[in-house]
């Protein structure tokens, strides 16, 4: 099943209705989303792609770069986008790892991704800026803009998200037509998308929340997208009467919060309003619905697997919960190779249509991450209620969230460590009123080592993403460490609560 051609179904009987209303002023219809992704689908095939060829993006948001990932789904190519913050380094990895046909980046960055290509099987190169404009658009310009969609099974590859690891490494997880089309369909159902609905979408497009949730069910319901291209707390406010529902990370609510003008009536046409990708904290959630009268659906997701649970449309939405399994989802808590019921804190592990094929060129690690009898491991700690509500309780993965972006520590004290003066380091996440948890470096220095915080930050600046970077580097003698040798992060975490 081609997803996209799943997706139209969805669409195909109001082309000419509004499908993107973008902050720029541009309008698009369903019609003008038909030729776009004919256009880019009847492009790339001229190029002599074949099915499953990647094609790696890192591009500023934009309707036109929007078209660009659904026209690769409609051809059968594999997407493959990447956050604006990566840097030389991690882009040179990804481009390595997963050797895309094509790359299309930003105008700033055609430099580096030119000498990136020449390590990386010389992938053909094209720029889109942040208003639709490049060298893509130029090239796609004598395209077609009608494209007879191949029939794609299942399985076919769609999209790889690149998600850091515990050892540093990079894993992309493989998403496939079959992942994309149950999940966009389950959560279209769920949250009672129609085609009377607005979704006010301010969430970047490079990772699941932005490009899966905030679009699939959308085009399934024949709904419009409110654009825009990144978020702006009073400009978000001051379009919610366009829209009937929301989506977004906790910051966003917490940013929303600090409005004076958030108020039952700013917020009166809205009928739903979702927050995920990290734990919303109860404050937020009860401030929320004491000053607009809302009560925030939580769903809980990843990339390896989409949306797995969410609170319920129309029954109680629990604070501090994440919900039910979604249908078609299974989810079982797990210590110690059993199954737990209610109270007691395990392991999420989840199966379904929704969970992705792999990560891409590492049997291994996807074995791993597998049990015996087919559930795969999200490293989350989860926890029942009675009445089978889920609570996210903790992670058995060494991770912080920050504004919901991933951010593996492992990756940022490999990078302090090779600061010439430092002898060790530790990253933990503290409490953070606007990101939930921020970066914080421990680091011990040589004797004598001229090294100050302000060194690291901008040595680690200058090597990785900027929402990797620390938001403060705190200089210790020693790291503590138990009996077998292991830093105890929780004591580092504990000291610096403290
Ligand atoms: C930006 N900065 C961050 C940050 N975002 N620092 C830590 N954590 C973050 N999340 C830093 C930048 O490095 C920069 O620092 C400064 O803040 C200003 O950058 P900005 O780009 O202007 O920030 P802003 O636009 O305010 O961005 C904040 C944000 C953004 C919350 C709007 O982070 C965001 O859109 N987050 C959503 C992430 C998301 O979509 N996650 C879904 C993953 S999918 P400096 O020093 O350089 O100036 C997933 C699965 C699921 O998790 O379940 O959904
Ligand atoms: P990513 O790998 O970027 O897709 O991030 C997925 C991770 O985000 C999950 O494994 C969880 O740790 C976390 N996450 C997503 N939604 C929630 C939520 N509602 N509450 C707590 N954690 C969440």
């Amino acid at each position: 099943m081609n997803a996209y051609g799943f997706f139209r179904r969805g669409f195909a009987a109001r082309l000419e209705a509004t499908f993107l209303e973008a902050d720029s002023g541009e309008r698009f219809s369903f019609a003008d989303l038909e030729r776009a992704t004919a256009r880019v689908a009847a492009f790339l095939t001229g190029l002599g792609l074949a099915r499953g060829d990647r094609v790696a993006a890192q591009i500023d948001k934009s309707p036109q770069g929007l078209f660009l990932y659904l026209g690769c789904l409609r051809a059968g190519f594999c997407f493959l986008p990447l956050n604006t913050a990566y840097q030389r380094g991690e882009l040179g990895y990804f481009l390595q790892d997963a050797e895309p046909r094509v790359v299309v980046c930003r105008p700033a960055m055609l430099a580096t991704f030119e000498e990136l290509a020449h390590s990386a099987g010389a992938p053909r190169l094209y720029t889109l800026d942040e208003h639709g404009q490049g060298s893509l658009v130029d090239a796609m310009a004598g395209a077609a803009t009608a494209f007879d969609d191949p029939t794609l099974g299942e399985n076919d590859l769609a999209v790889i998200i690149y998600t850091s690891g515990t050892t540093g490494r990079s894993k992309g997880a493989m998403v496939t037509h079959g992942n994309l089309t149950s999940n966009g369909a389950a959560l279209k159902d769920y949250w009672r998308f129609t085609a009377s609905d607005a979704l006010l979408h301010a969430l970047p497009i490079f990772h699941v929340h932005g490009l899966f949730v905030g679009i699939h069910p959308i085009l399934l319901a024949g709904a419009r997208i409110v654009f825009h291209r990144r978020f702006d707390a009073p400009s978000v406010l001051a379009d919610l009467p366009r829209a009937t529902a929301m989506m977004g990370v906790p910051t966003f609510y917490v940013r929303l919060l600090a409005e004076p003008g958030l108020s039952r009536s700013a917020v009166k046409h809205m009928r739903l309003f979702v927050s995920g990708s990290a734990p919303l904290l109860l404050d937020t959630f009860a401030a929320w619905q004491a000053r607009t009268g809302h009560t925030i659906l939580e769903r809980y997701g990843m990339s390896e697997a989409g949306m797995i649970t969410s609170n319920p449309y129309d029954g109680e939405r629990r604070g501090g919960t994440v919900g039910f399994p979604l249908p078609g989802v299974s989810v079982r808590v797990v210590a110690d190779g059993k199954a737990l019921g209610p109270g007691a804190p395990g392991v999420v592990e989840i199966k379904g249509p929704n969970v992705f094929a792999g990560y891409w060129r590492m049997p291994e690690k996807t074995r791993e991450e597998f049990t015996a009898d087919g559930w795969f491991r999200t490293g989350d700690v989860g926890q029942w209620s009675e009445d089978r509500y889920l609570s996210i309780v903790g992670r058995a993965k060494d991770l912080i969230i920050s504004g919901g972006y991933n951010v593996y520590p492992k990756e940022i004290e490999l990078v302090i460590d090779a600061i010439p003066g430092v002898v060790e380091s530790a990253v933990v996440g503290v409490p953070h009123p606007d990101f939930g948890e921020s970066v914080t470096a421990v680091v011990v220095r040589q004797q004598g080592a001229a090294l100050d915080e302000a060194a690291v930050v901008a040595h680690v600046k200058s090597q990785i993403a900027n929402f990797k970077v620390p938001k403060r580097v705190v200089f210790v003698d020693d790291l503590p460490r138990n009996a077998m040798g292991k830093v105890q992060k929780n004591v580092l975490r504990d000291n610096l609560k403290a």
